[in-house]
């Protein structure tokens, strides 16, 4: 029984949707004018590459907006599952040239401005990142959501509107300093706020019981201390050559409008509006820790807030159309995107029992039929553990449902699987430690969702081995595998413009940029001369946008015939960013000890490393200054000359690495083997026929298998190893070269050598956790296989575009078509019989 939709006027709705706006060029041209007049409120006489971004944006907006109307018509009057991504991060980039390549109009946009006296490129540079995230995890979310509105499922992103994005990078003197990423300051075009779309969000307070009704269930009311509005703001996500709009809401916090009055009477006006003004700092600034816990309370009410708020939307919705519950795990599937949405299970658990007087049992089996999670880090000091104290402090509600919870799964463990003592104690949601009783959020997340995944092959089999092998034993069929994915739209068909182009006429089709498996035809050329030639072609005029950015950093220019060599990615000690430095140094020292003769046969190298180091991360930014040491060292190094280059990008981000990506011709993916869930710019870099010279971690294990690891530059020791290693670290060899670099360091060479100290003892005297020492030599040998396959020019050309060839299963699209029918089971949605459509 669905309640609307039955008088739907079908014929006035297909009628309505001849009338899209137009594509022409005169068309856009009068709308971009239009926007520059009365959005703007600008002389349309005069306007500059900022202003004519600002107008283009809207006039695309409008023809954003028609695309979303219709489909979430269409999603209403159907009412099919639908699936919520929640994520605390988003990291979408640009939204300019990707929503002009999904509508598919490119060229009328680019003719449209240019006729008006504007360069595209200028224009597009006027707009700002939109960075929401800190990293991996926060763009595998957007690529998710590009994928979803493209295969037309019926899906929407959840997430918070941070006033403050990724800090700024600034290098000074070699140091990280960061600055305030304000990325709202002369407004967001591709954001639709919905004033009327506010729910109220709890906080503190406390829990009063009543005893009610005949079946004499409790009644628990939950007082709260404080209150703040969630305001909707929609961010229109297109899909590629699909009518699809789906939708991204990100939260912002607001005042609440109720105000206290006893407050407000006591005298003091301006202090009560002051406090009240409080409430937005929830939704002010994106933390940027990326793998440290960091148990502080304003996360916790971050977290709180983005759940409570979606949760209260998805309810809202499902209720307009449904009369009770029954239903709702039929319609609605959430995934947790890693353990940082966990409270949205006791909040629907309190939403369905205190506020619709659904019991336990009903209430519980709706849960755990919705939710499903996703795990993206092995590493222990990412893990989420918020002390009870402040839980129970800040939502007391929520505390006394997850005891319940916990109660509950403890006594299914003892009586159903015979679990007693210590191990029911490891396997208990609430654990005490030394910092008292604390709530472990990926035990919650597990116990209350029907399935989780980790993120590659290699990953979500060591989750069931380590952090959660109790929980594999009891329920093995909760565990699933979905390797990460990135969408070929954003980075190869957008970023890569020419090589696109040359696939397209290689394959004859363009039907790549929605079935990536298709590259795989490039690999019957691989060997073809002429074919090589034109692929050379397309990565020099790649490689020549990243020289142009490293001149306009530095004022080199870079020599274009050496390999160019990038790591970039979150400074972390796994990654192993110290590791490549360290190599960097001896591949100098090196250098510096030939004759000018032998000079002649070394392969030169620009060696380029970007990324951010959480603030209070010490070690991760001792690496940045070491990297920019030896970067000033060798650079000005006149004997060195072209054969040695090393830079340190600033402020690593999603249009920076639009850039990076396509132009480099090797990529660094040196994670220790089991650190690294899966890694996605390795995936990236292959689409774009860069060789990856990496582990055998994460996704790095079935690019091999997909792309051959003939094609790559695989070294270090294999994660079953690992641990064993680790006991041993203190009595093996150490290897002399490692040692020669780390006293080059240690000596001063590259200047500030107390300063490195903390970094050297962290991987010597029997410390180096992640093992560097152990697998320099591997490193080193796979780097001399480097230069010398670069030497053969047509060996090197071949394996680049195996690498292409050979990164079909690493699109977002084949990941979400696996969520979908594995976890979510939602289907396709095309928004309208085809024939009421205009192209
Ligand atoms: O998630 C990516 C993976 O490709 C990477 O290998 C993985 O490192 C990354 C706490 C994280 N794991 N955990 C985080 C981010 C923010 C935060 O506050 C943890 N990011 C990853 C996508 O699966």
């Amino acid at each position: 029984p669905v309640e609307g939709g039955d008088h739907l006027n079908r014929e006035l709705l297909y009628s309505l949707l001849d009338s899209y706006l137009k594509n022409d060029v005169v068309s856009i041209q009068e709308s971009i004018v239009h926007h520059v007049e009365f959005t703007l409120a600008r002389s349309r006489y005069k306007f500059d590459n900022r202003e004519a971004y600002f107008a283009a944006a809207h006039s695309l907006r409008d023809r954003l907006i028609e695309r979303w109307n219709d489909t979430q018509a269409w999603l209403k009057y159907k009412d099919p599952k639908r699936v919520y991504y929640l994520s605390m991060e988003f990291l979408m980039g640009r939204t300019f040239l990707n929503a002009l390549h999904n509508l598919g109009v490119i060229a009328p946009y680019q003719e449209a401005l240019s006729g008006l006296g504007y360069e595209m490129e200028n224009v597009q540079q006027a707009e700002r990142d939109a960075a929401l995230g800190n990293g991996g995890l926060g763009r595998l979310a957007s690529c998710f959501l590009d994928s979803m509105a493209t295969l037309n499922l019926p899906a929407w992103g959840y997430g918070i509107r941070y006033e403050y994005g990724m800090f700024r990078q600034v290098v000074s003197e070699g140091f990280q300093k960061e600055q305030p990423d304000y990325w709202l300051t002369f407004g967001y075009p591709w954001e639709i706020e919905r004033p009327h779309v506010t729910y109220p969000v709890k906080f503190y307070g406390h829990v009063s019981v009543h005893e009610e009704g005949s079946d004499g269930r409790q009644n628990f009311v939950w007082n709260a201390g404080e209150e703040v509005t969630a305001v909707a703001y929609d961010n229109p996500i297109p899909g590629f050559k699909t009518p699809t709009c789906a939708n991204l809401r990100l939260w912002a916090a607001k005042p609440c409008q109720e105000f206290d009055l006893e407050a407000f009477n006591t005298g003091d006006y301006v202090s009560s509006i002051i406090d009240k003004q409080k409430a937005e700092t929830i939704t002010s600034v994106l933390y940027p820790d990326d793998k440290t816990f960091e148990g502080k309370e304003l996360r916790l009410k971050q977290q709180h807030f983005m759940v409570s708020a979606t949760l209260q939307d998805i309810v809202r919705r499902y209720k307009e159309q449904h009369k009770d519950f029954d239903a709702f795990p039929e319609k609605v599937a959430m995934q947790l995107n890693d353990t940082h949405p966990t409270l949205g299970i006791p909040e629907l658990m309190r939403i369905l029992m205190d506020e619709n007087r659904l019991g336990w049992t009903q209430s519980w089996d709706i849960t755990t039929k919705v939710f499903s999670f996703t795990n993206h880090t092995v590493l222990p000091e990412a893990l989420e553990q918020w002390p009870v104290s402040l839980v129970e402090k800040l939502l007391p509600r929520h505390m006394q449902i997850i005891y319940d919870i916990n109660w509950r799964f403890l006594q299914e463990l003892q009586q159903n699987h015979g679990i007693s003592g210590d191990k029911l104690g490891n396997m208990s949601i609430i654990v005490d430690t030394e910092y008292g009783k604390m709530v472990r959020m990926a035990y919650l997340a597990l116990v209350a969702s029907h399935t989780v995944n980790g993120v590659a092959a290699m990953h979500s089999k060591l989750i069931k081995e380590t952090i959660f092998k109790d929980f594999n034993a009891i329920w093995p069929e909760k565990f699933q595998n979905k390797t990460n994915g990135v969408t070929q739209r954003r980075w190869l068909a957008q970023c890569n413009p020419p090589l696109a182009k040359l696939i397209t006429d290689t394959l004859g089709t363009e039907a790549w940029v929605t079935h990536l498996d298709l590259l795989q035809g490039l690999r019957e050329h691989a060997e073809d001369e002429e074919f090589q030639q034109k692929w050379a072609g397309v990565k020099k005029e790649a490689k020549v946008k990243l020289a142009n950015m490293i001149k306009d950093l530095s004022g080199d220019e870079v020599n274009m015939e050496a390999i160019f060599d990038v790591q970039v990615k979150r400074i972390h000690e796994y990654k192993r960013q110290f590791m490549n430095i360290l190599s960097v140094v001896l591949r100098y020292d090196r250098i510096k000890s030939m004759s000018p003769e032998e000079r002649k046969d070394v392969v030169p190298r620009v060696v380029i490393i970007g990324g951010k180091a959480a603030p209070g991360y010490d070690l991760a930014k001792r690496i940045i200054k070491l990297i920019s040491a030896v970067s000033e060292t060798v650079n000005k190094d006149s004997e060195v000359g072209d054969l040695l280059k090393v830079y340190f990008v600033p402020d690593y981000n999603v249009s920076l690495a639009e850039v990076i990506i396509p132009g480099s011709d090797l990529n660094q993916q040196i994670s220790t083997a089991g650190t690294e869930a899966s890694g996605t710019s390795n995936m990236k870099f292959a689409m774009n026929g860069s060789l990856i010279i990496g582990t055998m971690d994460g996704a790095n294990v079935e690019i091999a298998e997909e792309i051959g690891e003939e094609n790559m530059f695989i070294f270090g020791v294999d994660a079953k190893e690992v641990p064993e290693l680790r006991e041993q670290r203190e009595y093996l060899q150490v290897d002399p070269q490692f040692q020669h670099a780390v006293n080059m360091i240690k000596n001063g060479h590259f200047g500030w050598n107390d300063y490195f100290n903390p970094l050297i003892d962290s991987v010597t005297g029997g410390r180096d956790w992640y093992l560097l020492a152990n697998d320099f030599n591997s490193y080193l040998q796979a780097q001399e296989r480097v230069d010398s396959e670069w030497r053969d020019k047509k060996v090197w050309l071949k394996k680049s575009i195996l690498s292409t060839a050979g990164s079909g299963k690493f699109s977002s699209d084949r990941t979400i078509h696996e969520y979908a029918e594995d976890i979510w089971k939602v289907e396709p949605q095309p928004p309208s019989p085809p024939e009421g459509r205009r192209e």
